[in-house]
């Protein structure tokens, strides 16, 4: 995910304020939406927003609360590869957006957040919401749960703190910035400019900055490995054509974390399944017949991303290659680190080994079926529908371009255990949008802090950013009872999102692991609601799923294209057990 690498001229800082400042530096780096909810202290940059969509330049979308907001400029950023941009003003509005701060802090998402403050003449004589050091302190807040966060205090910084937190959001690793405004300051002039060139050659990375030496030791290890297996994680978007070719210069099997599922070809003959939470027994199985080596490109080990850490995973077999030194700190003891992008490293791996054996590569087999613990509730077609099968017909239904959001709750455990659509490479004539973009996934999931809800904004940010390709949210009850107001803002916006609920009346995975605990069964019934009904009385279609039938006789080319969102309340059987046994055993409570 990175910044345009061409930015426009510099606007001349003397003829704008500061909110009319902040939104053609957005435009100048390709930013089309800012995601936010208005206020009286941040109101200069919704003026400036209004001129700016009259012209064509970056647009304000208004969420039901500021958390959304935050989720929206995560799937923007995610699916654009640009900044996301979210805004509210001071006081509860910045309250409000810091669950989704942290989110995308945790996922390494750029971001850009801006929040008001009262004027500055007004600090620490209880001004309505002010948020600074003699209030309810937001900026500190923010420090927590960002790469940055400061107070502009004089009309002079704003163009040196803009810059400070751009680079803080862009360079590796990624993450949100924050800047709290005084509503004075967003009206006085600019007396600075921005060096956004500047920016932009801070932020290239040359490619000095692959360590060379180790990636030779890389390719050593690789040429001696009898049996290589690869791990790919969330961070191999942008690598994964140098990395399949690797995986067939080799001959190494591979696995992916939960979050890099999104990034390859389930079916792949190759591909041996998901490591960690909602992972499969084909990738346990991997590991425990000790290959020689493991190397693993792009994950940050944390708990969902390495079955619990593993020391079958993270041991001395494991060559770690990333660019992001947190993620390398995570792994001690590997037997080598190889710093730098992994699309260069790859590529200088490929570019190695094909000069050492030619053009000779190892065939596949033929393409593989979905990975499965258990197949039988996958083809099932009791009633009510099982939530494998429920994944089943998403794959058979939904066109192979079609980008998913899994929220947290089994929803993420099910599609990452049994979502495995079709590749859309073996498409006869694939549409332009169709094409596998640069930092492209065709799941999306939120790890580490995953909030319930964070899909169903992130989706409306994913299907803002790629205009015409089907989006599907499947999400929990009461996921939706949380957050399912942002489904409003996808019918405002024309979004032809598919809004999936496994509707089982529950707080599932919290019911599953209590069961699995065998601790007390408490606080997990969710009340039961037609939320299709509720859907059309927000003027969305909505329909009630209870079977692999009711699913079939849908016109999904039509849902998938159509002006606006439509909801799928599916009334799944809420006693299939998730593969989630693994996060009980690492909180301790595992029986
Ligand atoms: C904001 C937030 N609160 C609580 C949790 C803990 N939690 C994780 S999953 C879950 C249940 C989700 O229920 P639902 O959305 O209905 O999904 P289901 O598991 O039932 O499919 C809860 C309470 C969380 N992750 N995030
Ligand atoms: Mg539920």
């Amino acid at each position: 995910m990175e910044a345009a690498r061409t930015p426009s001229p510099a606007p001349s800082p003397s003829a704008t304020d500061s909110a009319e400042f902040i939104v053609s530096c957005l435009e100048r780096l390709g930013v089309e939406y800012v995601f936010g909810i208005p206020g009286g202290a941040i109101e200069p940059l919704y003026d400036a927003l209004a001129r700016s969509e009259r012209r064509g330049g970056p647009r304000a979308v208004v969420a039901r609360h500021e958390v959304g907001a935050a989720y929206m400029a995560d799937g923007y950023a995610r699916q654009s590869g640009k900044l996301g941009v979210c805004i509210a003003t001071s006081g509860p509005g910045a309250t409000n957006l810091i669950t989704g701060v942290a989110c995308a802090s945790d996922n390494r998402v750029p971001m850009l957040v801006i929040t008001g403050q009262p004027p500055l003449h007004s600090f620490g004589r209880g001004a309505l919401q002010e948020s600074s050091c003699t209030g309810i302190n937001t900026v500190a807040m923010m420090r927590h749960c960002a790469r940055f966060s400061s107070l502009v205090s004089h009309p002079d910084q704003l163009g040196r703190k803009l810059f400070n937190a751009l680079m803080a959001a862009l360079r590796t690793p990624q993450g949100p910035a924050h800047l709290s405004i005084p509503v004075d300051l967003l009206r006085a002039p600019v007396t600075g400019g921005l060096e956004l060139a500047r920016i932009a050659a801070l932020l290239a990375e040359p490619a000095s900055l692959v360590d060379v030496a180790a990636v030779g030791r890389l390719h050593d290890a690789l040429a001696q490995a009898r049996r290589p297996v690869f791990v790919v994680g969330e961070g191999c978007g942008e690598a994964m054509a140098p990395l399949m070719r690797l995986v067939q210069l080799t001959g190494a099997e591979f696995i992916t974390t939960p979050d890099g599922k999104g990034c390859i070809n389930p079916r792949h003959p190759a591909y041996r399944g998901v490591i960690g939470f909602g992972g499969h027994a084909s990738a346990t199985a991997l590991l425990r017949q000790s290959p020689d080596l493991i190397v693993a490109f792009g994950t940050s080990f944390g708990e969902l991303a390495s079955a619990g850490w593993s020391d079958t995973l993270l041991c001395e077999r494991l060559i770690h290659v990333d660019a992001n030194e947190e993620h390398l700190s995570r792994s001690p003891m590997a037997r080598l680190h190889v710093r730098g992008r992994i699309a260069a490293v790859c590529e200088t791996l490929v570019a190695r080994r094909a000069d050492a054996q030619g053009a000779a590569i190892l065939p596949f087999g033929a393409a593989r079926d979905e990975l499965l613990d258990d197949a039988r509730a996958f083809h099932s077609d009791a009633v009510p529908i099982k939530p494998q099968r429920l994944m089943k017909a998403l794959a058979d239904f939904c066109p192979p371009h079609t980008r998913f959001v899994a929220d947290t709750g089994n929803s993420m455990i099910w599609a990452v255990h049994c979502l495995a659509p079709r590749d859309r490479r073996a498409l006869a004539a694939p549409v332009a949008a169709d094409q596998r973009r640069p930092r492209g996934s065709w799941l999306r999931v939120t790890m580490d802090f995953a909030p319930m809800g964070w899909a169903i904004g992130c989706a409306v940010g994913v299907a803002s950013a790629q205009p015409g390709v089907p989006v599907v949210c499947i999400t929990g009850d009461g996921s939706y009872l949380m957050s399912g107001q942002e489904i409003t803002v996808a019918a405002e916006l024309g979004l032809p999102v598919v809004y999936v609920i496994l509707n089982d009346g529950a707080l599932g995975m919290v019911k599953h692991g209590q069961r699995m605990a065998d601790a007390e069964t408490i606080g997990t019934e969710l009340p039961h609601v037609d939320y299709a009904l509720m859907a059309r009385a927000m003027g969305i279609a909505g329909h009630v799923i209870h079977s692999a039938d009711d699913l079939a006789a849908l016109d999904w080319a039509a849902l998938l294209s159509r002006h606006g969102p439509t909801l799928l309340d599916v009334r799944i059987d809420g006693e299939e057990v998730p593969p989630m046994r693994l996060r009980l055993r690492t909180l301790g409570s595992a029986q």
